[in-house]
């Protein structure tokens, strides 16, 4: 047991180390890098980078405090039977899922675009979840895993704020998990939505979550260490 206070808005909110997770989402060449699926729905895809930096930083200390680390990955089958027709028809047919691009096909699963960019890499023994949706618990097997390690909070970071990050956020809330999450781990390509999205997860007391940073889990982190309750 690892009991702690973590600074948050709207309020402070006490966690347990030891039944928590870090889940970072889509941190793939395909939302960060040119030539993917953000910058085919006409997005700033630099944007995003500044969300590395803060995230790099949750994964060095979650690993040296063996805190479990998830890693999610956007994207299809390489014959796209899991993408809706309603997502794949959207936008320029030169540049839709599945048309190939300078990272190889669109949001496919297998192509170098679908990779997570290579500052977050995955370590040994980190699970990846698949998902073809925009939040992680849509069609995949996350709730399984957190419930057999008997998890209780998440910490979610990655992109995009208002979209996968926040699906995720409201997915894992109805399911009954508390939800953490470093604003400055996060990005979106809209400077406003990203900062309404913080916004409205901690709104109405918390109403989905809770918003914090990546210093204060540190913080937190060390102070747990250095008194083991
Ligand atoms: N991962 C994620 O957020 N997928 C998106 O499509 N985000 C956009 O902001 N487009």
């Amino acid at each position: 047991m690892r009991k702690v206070e973590i600074p948050a808005d709207p309020d402070a909110v006490t966690i347990d180390w030891d039944r928590t997770a870090v889940i970072v989402i889509d941190m793939q060449r395909d939302f960060l890098e040119p030539g993917g699926f953000g910058e085919a729905l006409g997005n700033d895809v630099s944007k995003l980078a500044r969300a590395v930096a803060p995230i790099q930083r949750l994964l060095r200390i979650a690993r040296a405090n063996a805190i479990p680390i998830i890693h999610t990955r956007e994207g299809h089958r390489p014959d796209l039977a899991d993408a809706p027709a309603l997502k794949v028809e959207r936008g320029d047919p030169r540049f839709r899922i599945g048309a190939a691009g300078p990272m190889g096909r669109i949001l496919v699963r297998g192509e170098p675009g679908h990779d997570i960019v290579p500052e977050l890499a995955p370590a040994r023994g980190e699970p990846i979840i698949d998902k073809p949706g925009k939040g992680a618990f849509y069609e995949t097997d996350l709730e399984l895993i957190l419930r057999n390690r008997a998890i209780e909070t998440l910490v979610v970071c990655g992109v995009t704020t208002e979209v996968c990050v926040h699906t995720t956020v409201r997915e894992a809330n109805d399911r009954g998990f508390r939800c953490l999450v470093p604003g400055d781990a996060c990005a979106s390509y809209f400077d406003e939505f990203h900062v309404v999205g913080l916004r409205m997860i901690a709104a109405q007391g918390g109403i989905f979550g809770f918003v914090t940073t990546t210093a204060a889990l540190a913080a937190s982190l060390a102070a747990s260490l250095a008194d083991p309750a």
